[in-house]
C-alpha cells in the first residue's frame, strides 16, 4: 500500500513579493507534488490563522516557523499514513493542532500540506486533480467573475469598493467567455487611458484608476462592454466585491471618495439604486462581517434579484455558514480554502452550502502564486463560479489557462452562464 514517505516545506514568494509556504509531499511509490499557499489582504477576522515570523526578515512576514512546523510536527504525524484518505490526513493535522483556527501549526502550514497530499495522490493514481477530488461527477466548468477595476485595500487609488468584475453570461464555452472578457479588459484599458488616468494594475490585475466616486467604475465598465461590441445586461453582467468590512466605522460606512458616511440601511439603498441602474448580478460583502442586521436587510431587499455573497462574513466556515442559513442571510458563499485551512473542511462547507441552495464561488486571494489548485477544485466541487482576478498577471492567468486545459479534456462538461442567475 502506498504511504506518505516524506514532507518538507520551503519559503517562497507570492504575487505581492511576500513570503509564503510551498509544501512538498513524496509518496512511497516515488510520486512527488507540491502546493503553494495564497494569502489575503482584506482578511475576515474569523479566518483561520496564517503564522508569520514577526521578526526582522521580510518586515516580519517570513514563514519560516510555518515551514518548520511542516518539517517537524506535521511530517512526524503524517509520514506512513495513507495519502488517499484525505479526511484522515486533514483530521490528523486538525487534532494535532488542537485549536479552532490553526493557531498552533498555522493554517498556511496545514493547507499547504493538505493540498500537496491531494495533488500527490491524484498524480500517483494517474488522475487529473479535479477528477481525483470530484470523481465522475466533476463536470461544471466555472463561470468567472473577472476582476477589471481594483480599489479599496487592493489598490492605491480613490475608489472605496475593492473589486468591480464582469461576468460573461451569454457564451457557450469557457474559452469563448474568456476571449470576450479579455476583449472588454483591453477596451477598458484604452478608455481609461483616453481619460488621462493611469492604467496601472491593482493586486488582482484589474486597473486602478482614480475615479471620482464609487459609481464611475460602473460607467466606464458599461462603456468598455459596448466598445468591445457586446451588450451589458445580456452578454455581460457586473459583479462587485465592496469588501465593506474595510470601510466600516462606528455606526456606519465611510465612503472616502464621496466624502460621506452612510448607515447600513443607507448603504443597502445605495446598492438597490445601483442594481436599478446597472446590470449588477452579484454583490459580495456588501456589509461588514459584524453587521448581521444590515446583511438581513440587504438579503430582504435584494436577495430575490441578485446573488449576495458572504466572504469575510462566512470565512468558508461551516459553523458560521450554518448560522447564516438559519437566519436567512445572503444566498451565496465565497469559498477560500485558506480561510478554513484544509481541503476536507473546504469540501464540508461547500456540501453544506449546496444542500441549502447557496451558490458557491471558488476564490483566489489577493496574494497568489502560479499554483492553480483552485481551478481544479472549482470543477471538482461543481462550484459553478470562480473568482480569480483579471485576464492578466501570471498568477491569475495560471487559473484561467488551467481551466482551458480542463475544458479541452473533460468530456461532457457543462459551462453555465445566465441560467446560474435564474
Ligand atoms: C476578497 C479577496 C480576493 P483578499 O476579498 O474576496 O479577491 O481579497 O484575498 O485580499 O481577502
Ligand atoms: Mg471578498
Amino acid at each position: 500500500m502506498t504511504f506518505i514517505d516524506e514532507i518538507y516545506a520551503d519559503e517562497v514568494l507570492d504575487s505581492r513579493g511576500n513570503p509564503t509556504v510551498r509544501a512538498t509531499v513524496k509518496l512511497s511509490d516515488g510520486t512527488s507534488a507540491n502546493a503553494i499557499v495564497p494569502s489575503g489582504a482584506s482578511t475576515g477576522k474569523r479566518e483561520a490563522l496564517e503564522i508569520r515570523d514577526g521578526d526582522e526578515r521580510y518586515m516580519g512576514k517570513g514563514v519560516l516557523k510555518a515551514c518548520e512546523n511542516i518539517n517537524t510536527t506535521i511530517a512526524d504525524c503524517l509520514v506512513g499514513i495513507n495519502p488517499y484518505d484525505q479526511g484522515l490526513v486533514d483530521g490528523i493535522m486538525k487534532e494535532v493542532d488542537g485549536t479552532d483556527n490553526y493557531s498552533n501549526l498555522g493554517a498556511n502550514a496545514v493547507l499547504g500540506v493538505s493540498m500537496a497530499v491531494a495533488r500527490a495522490s491524484a498524480q500517483s493514481l494517474g488522475l487529473p486533480l479535479y477528477r481525483y477530488l470530484g470523481g465522475s461527477n466533476a463536470l461544471v466548468i466555472p463561470l468567472p467573475m473577472f476582476n477589471i477595476i481594483n480599489g479599496g485595500s487592493h489598490a492605491n487609488n480613490s475608489v472605496d469598493f475593492q473589486e468591480y468584475m464582469i461576468m460573461p453570461l451569454n457564451f457557450d464555452t469557457f474559452s469563448e467567455a474568456l476571449r470576450a472578457s479579455t476583449e472588454v479588459y483591453h477596451n477598458l484599458k484604452s478608455i481609461i487611458a483616453d481619460m488621462g488616468e493611469s492604467t496601472a494594475l491593482g493586486d488582482e490585475g484589474g486597473f486602478a484608476p482614480n475615479l471620482k466616486d464609487n459609481e464611475e467604475p460602473l460607467k466606464v465598465i458599461m462603456q468598455a462592454i459596448e466598445k468591445a461590441g457586446y451588450k451589458a445586461g445580456s452578454d455581460f453582467g457586473i459583479a462587485m466585491d465592496t469588501a465593506s468590512s474595510e470601510f466600516a466605522v462606528e455606526g456606519g460606512y465611510r465612503l472616502e471618495s464621496e466624502n460621506r458616511t452612510l448607515t447600513s440601511a443607507q448603504l443597502v439603498d445605495y446598492f438597490v439604486d445601483m442594481c436599478n441602474n446597472y446590470p449588477i448580478v452579484s454583490i459580495e460583502d456588501g456589509l461588514s462581517e459584524d453587521d448581521w442586521e444590515g446583511w438581513k436587510l440587504m438579503t430582504e431587499k435584494l436577495g430575490n434579484k441578485i446573488q449576495i455573497v458572504g466572504d469575510d462574513l462566512f470565512v468558508t466556515n461551516e459553523k458560521i455558514l450554518s448560522r447564516g442559513i438559519n437566519e436567512g442571510i445572503a444566498n451565496s458563499i465565497l469559498i477560500k480554502p485558506n480561510q478554513i485551512g484544509s481541503v476536507s473542511e473546504t469540501m464540508r462547507t461547500v456540501r453544506l452550502a449546496q444542500r441549502n441552495n447557496y451558490k458557491c464561488v471558488m476564490s483566489h486571494r489577493s496574494g497568489e502564486s502560479e499554483d492553480a489548485f483552485i481551478a481544479d477544485f472549482a470543477v471538482a466541487l461543481n462550484c459553478g463560479e470562480i473568482k480569480t482576478g483579471a485576464t492578466a498577471r501570471g498568477e491569475r492567468t495560471a487559473k484561467y489557462n488551467r481551466l482551458l486545459e480542463i475544458e479541452r479534456e473533460l468530456s461532457g462538461s457543462e459551462f453555465l452562464g445566465k441560467s446560474l442567475f435564474k
